[in-house]
C-alpha cells in the first residue's frame, strides 16, 4: 500500500496494479451455456428476425420489467429511434444533459431538436421543475427521463407533467435494468422504456437494446418498425428500419441473464467496500444508492470537490491511470457542452455542469475484487488527502499538461 505522495505512479513510484483495470469490462457468465445456445442457433439454422432465443430473452426481460410487451433491439440507441418513429414525434425533445450522447444523438438523427433542461444536483436525475421552467415549448413533443447509473427519476412528476402537456413520455432506462422506482420494477414508466444490453452494462448481448412497454398499439408498431414496417397497417410517415437483435446477441443476453442475480451481489458487495473505504474522506462523495429501492450497482460515482480536496477530478483520473486504474468522467462533458450542441449558443445548467465537472465512475463488475477497491481507494486517499500538494507538483513538472487534467 501507498503511504507518501512519493509512492504514487504519475510521480515515478510503482503502479498499484499490474495489469489495468477498467470500467465497463463484461461480467462473468457460463461459457458453456453460451456455447451450447450458439450451437444450438447454428443448428437450427435460424439466426435472426425473430428466432426462438430473442423471443425468450424478450420474455426474461419483459418478466424482469414487469411490463406486457418487450421488442430487442440491434441497442438502446435504435431502441429510442423506434419509439420517436412509432410515436411520430417532431419538433424538440426535453431531456437532461447529464447523459450518454447517444439519448441526445438518437433524436437528432432523426432530425429532432433535443432540448437540455438541468438535474438534481445530488442524483444528477432530470430536474422535472427545470425542465417545465425552461425547456418545454409548444414543440415539444416528448420528454426523456435518463435514470441516471441506475437511479429512478422523479417518474411520477414526470407522468403528471407529460400528461398536463399532451406530450410522450419515454425514459432512457441503459443503466437501470433490475432497478425499482417507489418498488416497482423500472421498465412500466411512462409510454415505454428502453434498456441497453451493450458490452459493458450489468446483463450484456455484445449490443443490444430492448423497449419496454405496456402499450400494446405501441409494442406492436415498434416490433414492426423494428423489421422494415412489414405487418404494419397503413404504413409508417418514415418507412421502417432494421434494428433488430440475431440470435448470437440473445444467445449472450440469456446466459448473461442468467448470471445477473450474481452480478448484482458482487456489485453491491464492492459498492460496499468502495463506501466503507471512503468514508469520510473530505473532498469525495460516492454517489448513494437509495437503500429503499433495488439497484444493480453497476456503476460506482464519487463526485470530487476540488475546493474541499484541492484536486480536480481529471488530475485524480490522471493519477488513477497511472496506477493502471481506468476510471470513467461518466459524464463529461455534458451533452450541451459538447459539440454539435455547444455551437447553439450557451445554455445555463449550473447544476448539471457542476456533476458534470466533478464525477468519476471507479471500477467495479465481477472482475474487480475486494482487495482491489482497498488499492484504489488507498490511491484515492492518499491524492484526496494531499490534494494541494500533489497538484502544485503536477503543475510544476507539467505546465502544459496542466490545463487538460483541469489540476
Ligand atoms: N443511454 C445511456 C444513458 C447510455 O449510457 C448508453 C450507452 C446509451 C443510451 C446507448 O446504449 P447503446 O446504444 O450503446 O446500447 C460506453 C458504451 O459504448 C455505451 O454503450 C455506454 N452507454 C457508455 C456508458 O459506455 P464509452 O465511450 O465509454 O465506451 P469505451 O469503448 O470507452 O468502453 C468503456 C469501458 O468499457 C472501458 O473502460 C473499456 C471497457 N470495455 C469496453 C468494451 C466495449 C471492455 O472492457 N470490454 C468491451 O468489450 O461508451
Amino acid at each position: 500500500m501507498k503511504r507518501h505522495v512519493d509512492d504514487l505512479a504519475i510521480f515515478g513510484g510503482q503502479p498499484a496494479f499490474l495489469y489495468p483495470l477498467f470500467v465497463g469490462r463484461p461480467n462473468k457468465f457460463d461459457r458453456t451455456r453460451l456455447f451450447d445456445r450458439l450451437n444450438w442457433a447454428l443448428d437450427n439454422e435460424w439466426l435472426t428476425n425473430g428466432g426462438p432465443l430473442t423471443s425468450e430473452f424478450e420474455h426474461c426481460v419483459a418478466e424482469l420489467a414487469g411490463v406486457r410487451h418487450c421488442v430487442a433491439t440491434c441497442n438502446a440507441t435504435a431502441g429510442l429511434q423506434l419509439l420517436a418513429h412509432a410515436t411520430g414525434l417532431t419538433g424538440e425533445v426535453v431531456m437532461p444533459s447529464l447523459t450518454f450522447v447517444a439519448t441526445a444523438h438518437s433524436m437528432r438523427w432523426l432530425g429532432l431538436e433535443p432540448v437540455f433542461c438541468d438535474v438534481d444536483p445530488r442524483t444528477g436525475c432530470i430536474d422535472v421543475a427545470s425542465a417545465e421552467a425552461t425547456s418545454i415549448t409548444e414543440r415539444t413533443s416528448a420528454i426523456i427521463g435518463v435514470h441516471l447509473w441506475g437511479q429512478s427519476c422523479a417518474v411520477v412528476e414526470l407522468e403528471k407533467l407529460a400528461a398536463d402537456k399532451g406530450i410522450a413520455l419515454f425514459f432512457d432506462a441503459a443503466h437501470a435494468l433490475g432497478c425499482t422506482s417507489f418498488g416497482r420494477a423500472i421498465g412500466g414508466f411512462g409510454d415505454a422504456e428502453v434498456f441497453s444490453f451493450h458490452a459493458t452494462k450489468v446483463v450484456s448481448a455484445f449490443e443490444g437494446g430492448a423497449i419496454v412497454s405496456d402499450d400494446d398499439e405501441l409494442a406492436h408498431r415498434v416490433r414492426a418498425l423494428r423489421n422494415f414496417g412489414i405487418g404494419l397497417t397503413g404504413g409508417n410517415a418514415a418507412g421502417g428500419t432494421n434494428a433488430k437483435m440475431c440470435e448470437a446477441s440473445a444467445a449472450m443476453g440469456l446466459t448473461s441473464l442468467e448470471a445477473f442475480a450474481d452480478a448484482v451481489e458482487w456489485n453491491r458487495a464492492n459498492y460496499e467496500s468502495y463506501r466503507s473505504e471512503l468514508e469520510g474522506l473530505p473532498g469525495v462523495r460516492i454517489v448513494e444508492m437509495p437503500e429503499t429501492e433495488r439497484n444493480n450497482y453497476q456503476y460506482v460515482i464519487v463526485e470530487i470537490d476540488n475546493e474541499v480536496s484541492g484536486m480536480g477530478r481529471d488530475l485524480l483520473m490522471q493519477l488513477l491511470r497511472a496506477e493502471q486504474v481506468t476510471a470513467k468522467p461518466y459524464f463529461s462533458p455534458a451533452c450541451h457542452e459538447q459539440e454539435p450542441y455547444r455551437s447553439r449558443g450557451r445554455v445555463e445548467l449550473p447544476h448539471t455542469e457542476r456533476l458534470s465537472a466533478r464525477v468519476l465512475a471507479l471500477p467495479t463488475g465481477t472482475g474487480v475484487s475486494s482487495e482491489d477497491i482497498r488499492r484504489i481507494c488507498n490511491v484515492v486517499r492518499l491524492a484526496a488527502s494531499n490534494g494541494p500538494e500533489i497538484t502544485a507538483r503536477w503543475q510544476r513538472t507539467n505546465p502544459h499538461r496542466t490545463a487538460e487534467a483541469g489540476a
